[in-house]
């Protein structure tokens, strides 16, 4: 049990960007937790066991999967909802319902116009795909930037979800550019990035340079592969 009377358990690995999202939020929240390290499955070892219960509970077997109680959800977006309405912990949704409206409209944008790109050019194989990605996904980070204009956050005037759904976008940015991804950030949405390295949460998700050096490896090997 943790100090806000909850137990928390997130089923996630460092790697993987959804499950990023909610690692950010619970320790953005300061809500107690235990990490039980699943990776993806193109990470995983070949003697890797899934856990019983997220094989139980995670209907599509992916991560990030959150158990709170005896109560299982997976799915980064609904767990980020579903914990700010089951944990008692410093909110990062709005109570008032136009600004909550806000935050919801945002996160779905990221999720489809910044999250997409961003995973297309890491995948992405033939250099023009990447360049399409990269250009698109310079494109959403520009917009994200001018939401930050007055406040200095995506959606309102204090962090919130939205920041949660964007910040593996940040936490990544330097494997990006190393996989591809050459757009022009704008002053907004660095400026951002740093307020974001302020927060409590963000020690929560930061990559070490090795971290950065891994993924980088491994989809630049993912695309020797599929090159050959
Ligand atoms: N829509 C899901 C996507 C989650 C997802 O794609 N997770 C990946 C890892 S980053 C996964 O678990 N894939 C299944 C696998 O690796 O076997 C979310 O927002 O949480």
């Amino acid at each position: 049990m943790s100090s806000n009377g909850s137990d928390v358990a997130l089923y996630g690995h460092w790697i993987c960007p959804f499950a990023t999202r909610v690692q950010f939020a619970i320790a953005q929240r300061d809500i107690a937790y235990d990490l039980v390290d699943v990776p993806p499955s193109a990470v995983r070892g070949p003697d890797f066991v899934l856990p019983p219960e997220f094989v139980e509970h995670s209907p599509l077997l992916e991560i990030p999967m959150v158990r709170v109680g005896a109560d299982y959800l997976a799915d980064s977006i609904p767990v980020l909802e579903w914990l700010e309405q089951r944990v008692d912990a410093p909110a990062l949704l709005p109570a008032e319902e136009t600004a909550r409206a806000l935050v919801r409209e945002r996160m779905a944008w990221i999720d489809r116009h910044a999250f997409r790109p961003m995973i297309g050019v890491y995948y992405g194989v033939e250099p023009d795909k990447i360049a399409r990605a990269s250009a698109a996904l310079a494109e959403a980070l520009a917009e994200m930037g001018r939401w930050t204009a007055e406040s200095g956050w995506l959606a309102g005037p204090e962090p919130s979800l939205a920041e949660a759904v964007a910040m593996p976008i940040h936490v990544r940015m330097s494997g990006l550019r190393r996989l591809g991804f050459d757009g022009a950030l704008t002053e907004e949405w660095t400026a951002h990035g740093e307020r974001c390295r302020s927060l409590p949460g963000w020690a929560a998700v930061e990559w070490s340079s090795e971290q950065t050096d891994e993924f980088v490896g491994r989809f630049e090997a993912f695309r020797r592969k599929r090159r050959a």
